[in-house]
C-alpha cells in the first residue's frame, strides 16, 4: 500500500493508525485529510512533522474539490473522519449528517472516479443498537441505530455497502467497539475520568453506571484495520471487539484504584442519564478471527494502566483541550467539561 488517503488522521484513532502504519511500513506514504474540528489536533502527530511520508491536508471531506485533490494517486482510503461523540449528536445532529453522511458520499464518489484498490469505511458497533444483558452482535445483526450519531454512522455504512453493490467499489466496513488509549479527546469516558481525577474533580457517571461497554485498546484496533486493508474481502463487514466488557461503575472503580485514590464513592458524581442511553454493546469476533487471524492482544487492565500513565505524563496535551471544552460547553449536552448534564440543558 504505497500511498494511503487517511481521513480524520488528526483525531484519536486516525492519529494512532498513521503512527502505526508509518512505523511498521517504511514504504508507506499517507495523505492525511482533516478539517481540524474541535476534536482534531495536529499535536497528535507532532513527531511526524519532519517525516516526508506524511502530508497533511487541511480540508473537509464533504468538499468535493478538496477530496478530489487529496485522493489523487492514492491506492487506498481509510476513512475515519467523523463527528464521533454521542452526547453532541443529542444536542445537535446537523454536523453529524454533514460529515458522517454527506462527507462519506463525497469520498465514495471520488474513490469511484479514481479507482482506488481498497476503501476502508470505519464504522462502529453502535450501528447495531443496544443489547440486553445477554448475546453479542454479529455482522448479520440488523442495523438498529438508536442515537443520532449511530444513525448517521449507519447511513454511512449503507452508502458504502451500496457503492460496492452498484459500482463495485472495493469497500470494506469495519465496526470497532469502544476504543481507549493515548490521544483520546478528553470528552470520552475514560479520559474524562482520568483527567478529572488528576485535576481533583469528580467523575460524572450517567444514571447508575450500569451500562456496559466493550473496551478495545487503540493499537489492537489499528492492527485490525491494517489487516482489513491487506486481506479484507470487498463488500464485507468485520466486527472488531475488545472482548473486555465492563459496567461503567466497575470501570470507574478500576480507574480510581489505579490512580491510588481511596474512598471510591466520594470520587463519583451520579448525573442524569443520557437520553436513549444504549444499555450494552458486545461484539462477536468470530469472523475477523477466522478470516483475518485477528484477536485483541492487550489485556484490559494493562491497557488501562498504560492509558492512566499516558494521561499523567501528557498534561500539557490535554489541559488546553479541557480548558477550551469548559469555555465552549454552554451550548451542548455534555458533562465532559465537569458540568453535570441536566434535562433543562438539552
Ligand atoms: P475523533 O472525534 O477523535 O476524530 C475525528 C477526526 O475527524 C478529527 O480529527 C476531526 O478533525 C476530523 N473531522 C471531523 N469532521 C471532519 C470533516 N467534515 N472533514 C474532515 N475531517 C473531519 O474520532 P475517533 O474517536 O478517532 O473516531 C474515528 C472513527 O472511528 C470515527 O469514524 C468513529 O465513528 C469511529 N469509531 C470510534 C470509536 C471510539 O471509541 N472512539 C469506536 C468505534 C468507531
Ligand atoms: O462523562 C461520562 N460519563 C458516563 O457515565 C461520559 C462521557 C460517558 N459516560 C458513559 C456513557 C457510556 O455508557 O460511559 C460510556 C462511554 O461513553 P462515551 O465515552 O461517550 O462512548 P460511547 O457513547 O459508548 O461511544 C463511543 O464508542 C463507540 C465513541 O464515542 C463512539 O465514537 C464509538 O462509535
Amino acid at each position: 500500500m504505497p500511498r494511503l488517503l487517511v481521513t480524520g488522521g488528526c483525531g484519536f484513532i486516525g492519529s494512532n493508525f498513521i503512527r502505526h502504519m508509518l512505523k511498521r511500513r517504511p514504504e508507506c506514504e499517507v495523505v492525511n485529510l482533516d478539517a481540524l474540528t474541535y476534536a482534531g489536533n495536529k499535536a497528535n502527530l507532532q513527531e511526524l512533522e519532519d517525516d516526508a511520508r506524511h502530508r497533511f491536508v487541511h480540508g473537509r471531506i464533504e468538499d468535493p474539490a478538496v477530496v478530489e485533490a487529496a485522493i489523487a494517486n492514492c491506492e487506498a482510503v481509510v476513512h475515519f473522519a467523523a463527528e464521533s461523540h454521542v452526547d453532541r449528536s443529542i444536542a445537535d445532529a446537523a454536523p453529524f449528517i454533514t460529515t458522517n453522511v454527506l462527507g462519506t458520499q463525497v469520498l465514495l464518489d471520488a474513490a469511484c472516479r479514481t479507482g482506488v484498490k481498497r476503501f476502508i469505511h470505519v464504522s462502529t458497533d453502535e450501528v447495531y443498537g443496544a443489547l440486553g444483558s445477554e448475546g453479542r452482535f454479529t455482522e448479520q445483526t440488523p442495523l438498529r441505530p438508536r442515537s443520532p450519531y449511530a444513525a448517521s454512522k449507519a447511513a454511512g455504512d449503507l452508502l458504502a455497502q451500496a457503492y460496492w453493490e452498484t459500482h463495485k467499489l472495493p469497500v470494506i466496513i469495519v465496526r470497532p467497539s469502544n476504543n481507549y488509549g493515548p490521544y483520546q479527546f478528553p470528552e470520552k469516558f475514560i479520559p474524562v475520568m482520568v483527567t478529572n481525577l488528576i485535576e481533583g474533580r469528580k467523575v460524572p457517571v450517567y444514571g447508575r453506571g450500569e451500562n456496559v461497554r466493550d473496551w478495545l485498546y487503540v493499537e489492537d484496533c489499528c492492527r485490525a484495520i491494517e489487516l482489513a486493508l491487506d486481506k479484507g474481502k470487498p463488500g464485507e463487514a468485520y466486527n472488531i471487539g475488545g472482548e473486555s466488557e465492563r459496567r461503567n461503575i466497575d470501570l470507574a472503580q478500576l480507574v480510581v484504584n489505579l490512580m491510588g485514590l481511596a474512598s471510591f464513592d466520594s470520587w463519583l458524581e451520579f448525573v442524569p442519564d443520557r437520553p436513549g442511553h444504549d444499555f450494552r454493546y458486545a461484539l462477536d469476533n468470530t469472523k475477523i478471527a477466522r478470516e483475518l487471524g485477528w484477536r485483541p492482544e492487550k489485556k484490559f487492565e494493562d491497557g488501562l494502566r498504560d492509558t492512566v500513565a499516558w494521561y499523567s505524563d501528557h498534561a500539557d496535551w490535554w489541559r488546553p483541550l479541557k480548558e477550551r471544552l469548559r469555555r465552549s460547553s454552554a451550548g451542548f449536552w455534555t458533562s465532559a467539561a465537569g458540568q453535570p448534564p441536566s434535562p433543562d440543558r438539552r
